[in-house]
């Protein structure tokens, strides 16, 4: 009873750390969408993605239940009984079974890999033309983006989180147009950081000397979170960031605030921490 009640004030406690516009969810289809904290048509790749997670752990369920199975089942059916000493026949080098144990495994390995690297195939894939073009930058401990296609930049600072109500919403914040896909251009200046949006449940590496890319369309509007989702130092747990995903005339004035504050143009390698070296570059390798 003990471990139960501490296993359900556990559950209650964590469920308090994913707030409501974190994770958005369709009113009562959390079993539709395989328990994800998403809903299918936030963006164009969630539906995939969720699918994707729902193939792999119904498979991983039905193996599990194959060995659990066959388990039980050995240790029933070959357990010690009573006045009989002899030892169990001892099987080695027994070829079709270690064929078997060998084969199965590889085959299942490349069904998830299959199914994985089709999914990501299509995020990835970054052949169509999008109609907003974003580079960001990872820095410790914030966040650079480069909105390309307007000619503007937004430079983030790091925010303390101080616990105080309302801090969230000084967190730097990455705008986006519903309903137009985005390619971002990923980036570091000098760690490795990841670029994750939770609720688009995607991230990817921005990495020093490598440039990532990716597409998506959101189609929902909202505030997000964002966060680094690759321990890159000391503050890498205020390494945040919000997302909204606005209408086009929201996003327009947005733009036009940036305009008018000056920051037009981007912020590009210069700000790299290797050029902040005597000399430029220190010899580590370049970022471009
Ligand atoms: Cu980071």
């Amino acid at each position: 009873m003990r471990s139960l009640a501490l296993a359900a004030g556990v559950a209650l406690a964590l469920a308090a750390c994913a707030p409501a516009d974190q994770f958005p969810s369709e009113p009562g289809k959390g079993i539709d969408v395989g328990f994800l904290p998403s809903d299918r048509s936030l963006t164009d790749h969630t539906g995939g993605i969720i699918d994707l997670w729902n193939g792999s752990w119904i498979a991983a369920l039905a193996v599990g239940v194959v060995v659990w199975g066959l388990t039980i089942w050995c240790i029933v059916a070959y357990r010690k009984r009573k006045n009989d000493d002899r030892l169990p026949v001892q099987l080695r080098y027994h070829v079709p079974l270690e064929l078997m144990y060998t084969v199965i495994p590889i085959l299942m390995v490349g069904v998830l890999f299959f199914f994985s690297s089709r999914v990501q195939g299509e995020i990835q894939d970054t052949s169509a033309k999008p109609d907003l073009q974003v580079e960001v930058y990872g820095k410790q401990w914030s966040w650079d983006f480069n909105y390309l296609t307007e000619d503007v930049y937004y430079s983030g600072d790091r925010v303390a989180l101080t616990g105080e109500p309302g801090v969230e919403e000084t967190l730097p914040t990455l705008y986006l147009p519903v309903n137009e896909t985005v390619e971002f251009t990923l980036k570091s200046r000098d760690v490795a950081h990841a670029f994750w949006i939770p609720a688009f449940l995607y991230k990817i590496d921005l990495l020093p000397g490598r440039v990532n890319h990716y597409q998506v369309t959101p189609q929902r509007e909202g505030t997000f979170s964002g966060k680094c989702a690759e321990l890159c130092g000391e503050f890498h747990s205020e390494m945040l960031f919000n997302v909204k995903v606005v209408d086009r005339a929201t996003f327009d004035a947005e733009m036009t605030t940036l305009r008018d504050a000056g920051q037009t143009g981007r912020l590009g390698d210069e700000l790299n921490r290797q050029y902040n070296v005597a000399g430029g570059n220190n010899g580590e390798g370049s970022q471009n």
